[in-house]
């Protein structure tokens, strides 16, 4: 598979994984990778999922990127009093330096016709479209991002292309993955986006040792990667006597009983562990706001890029299915952990690193089909797992200039739900439990957002949500163009979807109940909803729960709510899923201490 920052000549060969976020997110990844800062707000490559005549339309991507980049140049020029060539030198500055050359690259490809200071008669869509990595298709309406200059947008974009032909540059469409050193930057995201199961995993049990690439940020680490029988959620082998065959750091037997500890410690208190399947929500996409505000850019924002890109820009660590562990990345991501995983690791310690977090950027209910497989789990050695099955969003944003066109019909949504049950039935050990979720009514998103100021406008108090979501909409690189949407009939129109296809899940849980013999399913609707209401209730504003770059993902403070909301309504409608509170806790405690960590 190939993939860019992409430009209209650029096709993409692919699946799911480049639908809606996962497009967005790599998108991102490489713009941010390549200029040195989020520069493009969404994926708009063409893919083999939207149909093979789909082109990205107007610089798609490329003009997103650009004006990302520029806005950032010009306000970082103002603030540090420099030209907008040293102001982008000192946002390359800022990038750890195996990224430095791609960006330097791009410096050096805008640099002589950047204009010293940006002025009246400019500002950044004038420049993009000068360069031109924006462009406006025939057919098509000009995108812009902000309003024409006073002096006129064609005055402005002239004026630019004079100083190019002085230069003797060309004004042919641009593609920012075409620069020289870039290239090996997209394919190295790509590589990685690609990929669903662990980058390091000798004995291939699905376990990793690192924490990235798959590893212990989303899975429970291997306490043994060259023994494929011992990862979590294992079944103790022999009642772990002499190893560690579960990885809950429990093993070894009592001096003075003789008895083995997992016999006295964990036997018959119902040990389970917890796997999601799910989209970009559940992985906790999440872009830093600090990426996107000039004030705040600096090298410790981007610190830890490479981590922040080998997890997909994904915090499945600090996520509500599987948080774990400790924040070691406040630059870049604050809030509350809380999860299904360490509640119910808190219920009973013998369930210790038995989490999977198996989402992806992007999936819908058809992607699901394959990611699915990269789930570990043996019906017959391992232990149960309450399973979520979470596609909240991905469904209904298929679509692109026909809104409505490749969004998921509810034959489809059944079709795809049971045979990924059916697939979960084979898979899961007896007594597992399935919850399905129902889709968001994103409407929320809009409601809470559309006049507030995006990060990126923070500076001058002059980007609007209602203003990214048209302009990525003209570009067609919007991760969901139903909701994120100006125009309430269609907004209207993508909530009658989801609530359609909700209706599937929730008519699945009722009339298959008994069609499952591993598993009993139940449903319970999207809970961000909920979570939002109770938030207001308690005084808060919606908007404090949502990520801010992308106007779309619930934020950390989001997630630690919806964890508790989720093992609430658990807890309410099915506790058996949970299993029992074990009464050896404090006993766990005082013997393993951490058990191993994470
Ligand atoms: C900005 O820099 C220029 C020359 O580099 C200087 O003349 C000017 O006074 C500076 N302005 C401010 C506000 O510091
Ligand atoms: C998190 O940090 C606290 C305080 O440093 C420490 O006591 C605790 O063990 C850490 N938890 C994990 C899971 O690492
Ligand atoms: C889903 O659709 C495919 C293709 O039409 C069909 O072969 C399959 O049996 C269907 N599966 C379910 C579970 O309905
Ligand atoms: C499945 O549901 C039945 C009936 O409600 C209940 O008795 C049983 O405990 C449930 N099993 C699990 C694993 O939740
Ligand atoms: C909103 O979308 C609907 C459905 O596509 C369309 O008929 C209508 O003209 C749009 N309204 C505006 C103001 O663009
Ligand atoms: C959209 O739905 C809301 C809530 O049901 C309703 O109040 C509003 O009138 C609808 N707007 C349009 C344009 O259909
Ligand atoms: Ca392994
Ligand atoms: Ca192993
Ligand atoms: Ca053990």
């Amino acid at each position: 598979m190939t993939t860019r920052c992409t430009g209209p000549s650029i096709s993409i060969h692919g699946s799911y994984i480049e639908q809606n976020i996962a497009k967005m997110g790599r998108e991102l990844t490489v713009c941010v990778v390549v200029l040195g800062v989020l520069c493009c707000l969404s994926g708009g490559a063409a893919s083999g999922a939207r149909g093979p005549g789909y082109r990205s339309i107007n610089g798609g991507s490329n003009c997103a990127a650009c004006t990302v980049v520029i806005s950032l140049v010009e306000q970082l020029s103002e603030i540090y009093n420099e030209t907008t060539v040293q102001a982008l030198d000192r946002l390359c500055s800022f990038l750890p330096t195996k990224f430095q050359n791609a960006c330097k690259a791009f410096a050096d490809f805008v640099g002589p016709v950047l204009p010293e200071f940006i002025s009246k008669e400019e500002n950044p869509d004038t420049i993009c479209h000068a360069l031109p990595f924006c462009h406006t298709d025939p057919g098509h309406q000009r995108c812009q991002a902000y309003p024409s200059p006073s002096t006129g947008f064609e005055f402005g974009v002239r004026k630019r292309r004079e100083v190019m032909k002085q230069h003797g540059l060309s004004v042919e469409k641009a593609d920012i993955c075409n620069l020289p050193g870039i290239k090996e930057i997209c394919d190295y995201i790509d590589n990685i986006f690609d990929k669903h199961d662990p980058g390091v995993d000798v004995d291939t049990d699905g376990f990793s040792t690192i924490e990235t690439l798959r590893g212990t940020s989303w899975r429970g680490r291997d306490c043994d990667d060259s023994n494929g029988d011992r990862h979590p959620g294992a079944r103790p082998v022999m009642n772990d006597v002499a190893f560690d065959s579960n990885c809950n750091g429990i093993y070894g037997s009592d001096p003075t009983s003789g008895k083995t500890y997992e016999e006295v410690l964990c036997g018959g208190t119902e040990q389970r562990g917890v796997a999601v399947l799910g989209d970009s929500i559940s992985a906790h996409f999440h872009l830093p706001e600090e990426w996107m505000d000039a004030r705040k850019l600096s090298f410790d924002v981007f610190k830890h890029l490479p981590f922040i890109l080998e997890n997909e820009i994904d915090w499945p660590q600090m996520s509500s299915a599987t948080g774990h562990g400790n924040n070691s990345w406040p630059e870049v991501i604050q809030g509350p952990i809380d999860s299904l995983y360490l509640r119910l690791a808190a219920r009973n310690r013998c369930n210790h690193r038995d989490y999977q977090n198996i989402a992806v950027n992007g999936a819908d209910s058809e992607g699901m089909l394959s990611i699915q497989k990269s789930l570990s789990r043996n019906p017959v050695k391992d232990q149960p797992l309450l399973t979520l099955y979470a596609l909240v969003g991905n469904d209904v944003c298929n679509g692109h200039e026909d809104t409505f066109a490749d969004m998921t019909t509810p034959a489809e949504m059944r079709n795809h739900t049971m045979t990924t049950l059916a697939y979960l039935d084979k898979v899961l050990p007896m007594h597992s439990h399935v919850l399905l979720i129902g889709l968001a009514d994103a409407r929320i998103l809009y409601n809470s957002l559309h006049d507030r100021i995006h990060p990126l406008g923070r500076y001058r108090n002059d980007f609007t949500y209602s203003m990214l979501y048209d302009f990525l909409n003209c570009l067609d690189v919007s991760p969901c163009r139903g909701w994120l949407q100006t125009n309430e009939t269609i907004r209207n129109m993508t909530a009658v979807r989801a609530a359609e296809l909700s209706n599937v899940l929730k008519d699945i849980a009722t009339t298959e109940k008994s069609a499952f013999s591993s598993f009993n399913v139940t449903y319970m609707d999207c809970p961000f909803e909920q979570v939002l209401n109770q938030w207001k209730k308690q005084g808060g504003e919606p908007w404090q729960l949502i990520e801010p770059v992308d106007g779309f993902h619930a934020n950390q403070q989001g997630q630690a709510l919806i964890a508790a909301a989720v093992w609430e309504a658990i807890e309410q409608t099915s506790p058996a899923a949970l299993g029992q509170l074990n009464p050896n806790n404090a006993n766990i405690q005082r013997i393993f201490g951490n058990q191993g960590g994470y």
